[in-house]
């Protein structure tokens, strides 16, 4: 066994390795308090000095780190945070948890890693054991990371270690958190991955070893592309449950009965959010560099890409059925947060559901218990920036032409929507379980005479068998 491997198994076993953190976002911070909690002495490094302030003053900037449990460790000295990369010569092991983006031309950005590769190079020594988390396309690891490592003159799995361990965090899941979910590894070496395994062994509950970092690479964005295609899937379903007059959400509903061999997807006004619109498009580009076109991928992402138009067509028709036209006409947005009770607006579709109804002349107002302002980044191509939610009140839903419903978040009161608003598009089928005088189109809308009560699939009763 090398001397270098030897050293940081032995650090690892008897918990005196240092462990660094490269970016402390919901991936990043999580993953330190639960090296902390492991009693491994942890150094956050982040960019951005409002964060490393705010962690080493105790403070939480993270939904799912509560900043008691954060303050503690800060306070018994076992994880702090700085801006100052050089310090990384301090750690025996590094996770480098940067954001992946996709470029304007939905390629790969790998600016972030490669700044943090440059960073763990400057102090890259014997002994240290690297371990990428941020979501990336197969082939990373060894063919970006690695080269600018050995840069060093160091070599992988005799000199340092090398893995690819792909994050699985879900911001808000009361019941899956960093340390419980199971967690995918894959080493550049043999010796990389005993390693890897010895200190995410030590901190998850359960390891998923694979055969190589490529393999791992691959887990986490064929993860995120099936719920993609399925969510395309539904949205497909959606239209033409739309031709054929028929509602949707029951279909699904009574799909999802299935004991086994169906996962229940749920249509919807587009793909938002950091991870699911973006992941596919890192293995597609890949695959074109090897002369493979993931069609799977490119129609599923055109199928959600077109929903906001879609819905924006069911709100004019909404309007015609009231011999109104779009332009002229006041709408009201419920929800532009990507997803239900989250307060982020990444990629939300409501952003492009705004802009086309604004294209056609209607005057938009919007109501989000968690997006308070929709600010000008430069991105969003809005007019009337910023935006400002409303209070949903009897007067607003009242004035406005017409209501669509494009993030149900939880807390607002859709039974004041169906009593005070004149015309609800819902694209989420939130308004199924409401009554009122609101005249409401979902995203298909059934041909079936009005029911008193929807029927309820998911609550089916057992047929009583005559004895
Ligand atoms: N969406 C639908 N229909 C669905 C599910 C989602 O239209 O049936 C939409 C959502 O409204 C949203 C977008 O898709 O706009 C993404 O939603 P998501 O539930 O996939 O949430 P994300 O983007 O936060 O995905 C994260 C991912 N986690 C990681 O990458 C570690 C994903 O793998 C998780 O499955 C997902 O959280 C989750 O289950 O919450």
């Amino acid at each position: 066994m090398s001397a270098a491997k030897d050293q940081i198994l032995s650090r690892i076993g008897d918990n005196t390795a240092v462990v660094g953190v490269v970016g402390l976002g919901y991936v990043g911070l999580p993953l330190a308090v639960e090296l902390a909690r492991n009693g491994y002495r942890t150094l956050g490094v982040d960019v951005s000095e409002r964060v490393v302030d705010g962690v080493c003053a105790g403070h939480s900037h993270v939904q799912d780190v509560s900043s008691e449990v954060l303050g503690a460790f800060v306070g018994e000295g076992l994880l702090s945070a700085t801006t100052d990369l050089s310090r990384l010569a301090e750690c025996d092991a590094i996770s480098i948890c940067v954001p992946t983006p996709l470029n304007k031309t939905k390629e790969p950005d790998l600016s972030y890693v490669v700044s943090a590769a440059q960073a763990v190079l400057k102090t890259l020594r014997p002994g240290q054991l690297v371990i990428l988390e941020s979501t990336t396309y197969p082939g990373t690891t060894r063919d970006v990371l690695l080269p600018i490592l050995e840069q060093s003159g160091l070599a992988v799995g005799e000199d340092f270690f090398l893995c690819f361990s792909p994050e699985r965090v879900d911001p808000g899941n009361p019941v899956w958190h960093t340390r419980n979910t199971p967690k995918v590894i894959g080493g550049v070496t043999a010796a990389c991955m005993e390693a890897g395994t010895a200190l995410y062994g030590s901190v998850f509950d359960t390891l998923v070893k694979v055969e190589s970092a490529e393999a791992a690479e691959l887990v986490k964005v064929y993860e995120n592309t099936f719920r993609m295609i399925n969510i395309a899937l539904a949205n497909e379903l959606a239209q033409a449950c739309d031709k054929l007059g028929v509602d949707v959400w029951g279909v699904i509903e009574a799909a999802a009965t299935k004991p086994f061999g169906f996962m229940k997807f749920t249509p919807g006004p587009g793909l938002g959010g950091h991870c699911i619109p973006l992941d596919p498009h890192y293995l597609s580009w890949k695959m074109r560099t090897l002369e493979y076109k993931t069609r799977m991928i490119e129609l599923a992402s055109e199928i959600n890409a077109e929903m906001p138009e879609y819905v924006v067509r069911k709100v004019a028709d909404a309007l015609n059925g009231a011999r109104k036209a779009v332009n002229g006409s006041r709408v009201l947005v419920l929800g532009v947060a990507y997803k239900r009770d989250i307060d982020d607006l990444r990629e939300s579709p409501a952003l492009d559901v705004i802009g086309l109804l604004q294209t056609r002349g209607a005057e938009v107002v919007y109501h989000d218990p968690f997006c308070p302002e929709i600010r000008d980044d430069g991105h969003t191509g809005l007019a009337g920036l910023p935006m400002r939610s409303a209070a949903l009140t009897p007067e607003l839903l009242r004035s406005a032409d017409a209501v669509v419903v494009v993030t149900d978040h939880s807390s607002v009161n859709y039974a004041l929507v169906a009593r005070e608003a004149p015309l609800v598009v819902d694209t989420r089928g939130v308004m199924r379980s409401v009554r009122g005088p609101a005249r409401v189109l979902g995203l298909s809308t059934s041909s079936r005479e009005e029911r008193e009560e929807p029927l309820d699939f998911a609550h089916a009763e057992p047929i009583a068998r005559r004895a």
